[in-house]
Order: C-alpha cells, then sequence, then structure tokens
C-alpha cells in the first residue's frame, strides 16, 4: 500500500468533517459519547490516515497493522474514521447507528469490517493488544498493534497487568495510546481516580512514554514515528486532550458532555464552533 505524504493541515481539516459527522450519528440516534469522540478524533484520524498499514483492501492480511479501540464508548468517532476510510458507508453509518436492528450498535461489534475486538467494559483492550502483538512478533509480522484508551480507563486493574506483561516482553510493536482528556464520566480523573503521575507510573513497567499534544495531529505525527525508533520496550504515548475538543465553549472541558445529546440550539453551536476552527486550520 502507498503510504500518503503526511499533510497535518488536510487531516486536521478531516478531523473536524469526521466530528460532524459523529454529531450527526448522536442527533439521529438519540444517544452517545460525544466528548470523548472529539478528544480522541485525532489520535484516530492520524493513526488511520497517516500511520496505520490497514484498510479495506488488506483488512484480512495477517501482516496488517492492528487497533484495539479499547475506549469503545467513543465508538462513533471509531465508526465515522472507519467510513471515512472505506470500511463502509458513511451514510450507512449516520442512518442506522444504534438503531433496532442495526449492527452498528453503541459499542464496537466486531461483526463489522475493520472491527478487530468487541470494547466497552473497560480495560480489556491493552491485555488483548498484548497477546495481539506477542503473536505477531512470534510469527515475524512487520504489525504493530495500538491500543487506545482513556485516562478514566487506566483505573481498571486489568490495565495495569497489560502495562506489567507489555514491559516483561518488551513488546517493541505494541503502542498504546491514552486520551488523557483529565475527565471521565462523573468528573476529574483526579477525583475519581488519581492519576497525577500516570508519565513515572506506565515507564517503571518498563515503558518507553511520550507525551504530547493530542489534538495536534503534527504532534502526534512525530509522537507514533518517535515511537517506531524504540526496538527494545513498548511505547505508550499519553495524548493529552480537551474533552469534547472543537465543539466550541459550550461542550469542551465539561464532564456532563462525556454522554450528551445536544438540543437544537447546541447542535447549530457546535457545528459552528467546527467550522470556525475549520476556517482557522485552512487560513493558519
Ligand atoms: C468495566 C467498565 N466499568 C464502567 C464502565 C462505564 N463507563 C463508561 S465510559 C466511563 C468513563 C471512562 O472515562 P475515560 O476512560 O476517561 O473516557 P473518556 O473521558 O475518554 O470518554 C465509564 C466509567 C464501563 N464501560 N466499563
Amino acid at each position: 500500500m502507498n503510504k500518503p505524504e503526511f499533510d497535518a493541515k488536510a487531516l486536521t481539516v478531516k478531523s473536524l468533517a469526521l466530528r460532524k459527522v459523529v454529531l450527526d450519528m448522536i442527533m439521529k440516534s438519540g444517544g452517545g459519547h460525544i466528548g470523548g469522540d472529539f478528544s480522541v478524533m485525532d489520535t484516530l484520524v492520524t493513526l488511520y490516515f497517516d500511520q496505520m498499514n490497514v484498510g479495506p483492501e488488506n483488512q484480512d492480511d495477517p501482516n496488517r497493522d492492528y487497533l484495539i479501540m479499547s475506549k469503545g464508548h467513543s465508538v462513533e468517532s471509531y465508526y465515522a474514521v472507519l467510513a471515512a476510510k472505506g470500511f463502509f458507508e458513511t451514510e450507512t453509518v449516520v442512518n442506522e447507528f444504534s438503531q433496532f436492528g442495526s449492527k452498528f450498535i453503541g459499542h464496537p461489534n466486531n461483526e463489522l469490517p475493520g472491527i478487530e475486538m468487541n470494547s466497552g467494559s473497560l480495560g480489556h483492550g491493552l491485555p488483548v493488544s498484548v497477546g495481539m502483538a506477542i503473536a505477531c512478533r512470534k510469527e515475524n509480522r512487520p504489525s504493530r498493534v495500538y491500543t487506545v484508551m482513556g485516562d478514566g480507563e487506566v483505573a481498571e486493574g486489568s490495565v495495569w497487568e497489560g502495562f506489567m506483561a507489555a514491559g516483561h516482553y518488551k513488546l517493541s510493536n505494541l503502542c498504546a495510546v491514552v486520551d488523557r482528556n483529565h475527565l471521565q464520566i462523573s468528573g476529574t480523573t483526579e477525583q475519581v481516580m488519581t492519576h497525577e503521575n500516570l508519565h513515572a507510573q506506565i515507564e517503571s513497567f518498563g515503558w518507553n512514554v511520550i507525551e504530547t499534544e493530542g489534538n495536534d495531529i503534527a504532534k502526534l505525527h512525530e509522537a507514533f514515528e518517535q515511537a517506531k525508533t524504540v526496538t527494545d520496550r513498548p511505547t505508550c504515548i499519553i495524548a493529552n486532550t480537551i474533552k469534547g475538543y472543537g465543539g466550541g465553549e459550550i461542550m469542551e472541558n465539561k464532564a456532563a458532555w462525556h454522554h450528551h445529546v445536544p438540543n437544537k440550539e447546541e447542535y447549530e453551536e457546535i457545528v459552528k464552533a467546527l467550522e470556525a476552527k475549520k476556517e482557522g486550520v485552512l487560513h493558519e
């Protein structure tokens, strides 16, 4: 597969447009985790459109790259990105998301193309990714395994078993991302389960840790490139993000938007904020 030239501006515009797809899915279905969708969108866009060797053309090739969307409640952003990548039609996802009888259920469903694992019960993605990375190494595959977690999710004990095992086995083909938006379902991560020393904690399990701006695609690109140069340890990218990023003042950095369906006025404000951000990027 030919790798496209990295273009941070084009990917940022794409990422803003895909937030509008998420918004439409949530408006139509009447439910969804919009805050975490908007914070993690830039990570997913960078992975699928810059970093990973995977698409509909090689989805069954064992040598593809693998992604586990461990923070499965952010499924709307995941579906929107997979649709943009060509795994299915965007229109189908928007119309069918969370509708009775649809396969586009409210958490990732591996009956759909492009989805490696059902997720949504937090804490399982990293341990499964460890197994996949070990299998890839045993079979000498060039694959990289990515897992995307939330910072509330890392309160799950199984995540730390995953960190421990990956460090032990020096899985340099594994890269975890923590979407560090500092909020989880009911408040700040510091209130619910503190992670003030997250960087040092993960490092102490034998990982290479990179902290970066998670809503800046150029910075994410640099971090993923750097991760690939580390050959003796797994890498964790702590992506510092803003929950609701791109949706403007009404929704950014507000725990109440973890799962909130905008009313008509809020919808219009969010669309305006996304448009303004896009104009800003285009005229940088
Ligand atoms: C095992 C488990 N416990 C509880 C939940 C309910 N839950 C859904 S989302 C969420 C908060 C997750 O916070 P975070 O990982 O920070 O997600 P983000 O802020 O990025 O959306 C919780 C507790 C769950 N999905 N799985």
